[in-house]
């Protein structure tokens, strides 16, 4: 199975995301450092929103196969800058995160995920389950 590092902004859905791929029972658990485990690797939003803390980012990124740009379908705005992608040399997927919100849009998180550079993009949600299958089936491959 391939290793992935999830890195979006706090809240993005990164944590339950995790828990909903490994079979956990879904709970709230603020992230305070990065989780690294054998399959996903889990990292704490402000490693994303914070510029002296992204670093951090780049250095785990050396140790997955693949990079998952998480937004949850209701975020305000978009905190990956345009083509950010290009400057990775792993392959960078897109997640929307929370499709069942009933304020999401994914069409608006989809557009901006595509302007970050990613081809490939899982629409999911942790609490209904929708979706998860396509990124273990993806991550199996
Ligand atoms: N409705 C819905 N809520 C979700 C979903 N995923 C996450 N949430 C909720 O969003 C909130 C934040 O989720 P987390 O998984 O902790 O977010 P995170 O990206 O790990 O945040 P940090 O650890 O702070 O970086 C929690 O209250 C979750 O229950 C989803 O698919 N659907
Ligand atoms: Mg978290």
């Amino acid at each position: 199975m391939k290793k992935i590092i999830l890195m979006g902004r706090v809240a993005a859905g990164k944590t339950t995301l995790t828990q909903a791929l490994k079979g956990e029972q879904l709970h709230y658990c603020k992230t305070q450092y990065v989780n690294y485990t054998d399959t996903i690797i889990d990292t704490p939003g402000e490693y994303t929103e914070v510029h002296t803390l992204s670093a951090a980012l780049a250095v785990y990124s050396y140790e997955a196969d693949i990079i998952g740009l998480v937004i949850s379908a209701n975020e305000p705005f978009c905190v990956f800058p345009p083509h950010c992608t290009y400057h990775v040399n792993r392959e960078v997927v897109g997640i929307i995160t929370g499709i069942d919100k009933p304020d999401a849009n994914v069409e608006l998180a989809e557009l901006w995920l595509r302007n970050c550079g990613c081809k490939k993009l899982f629409y999911v949600s942790s609490y209904t389950g929708e979706g998860l299958n396509d990124i273990i089936d993806y991550l199996n491959q």
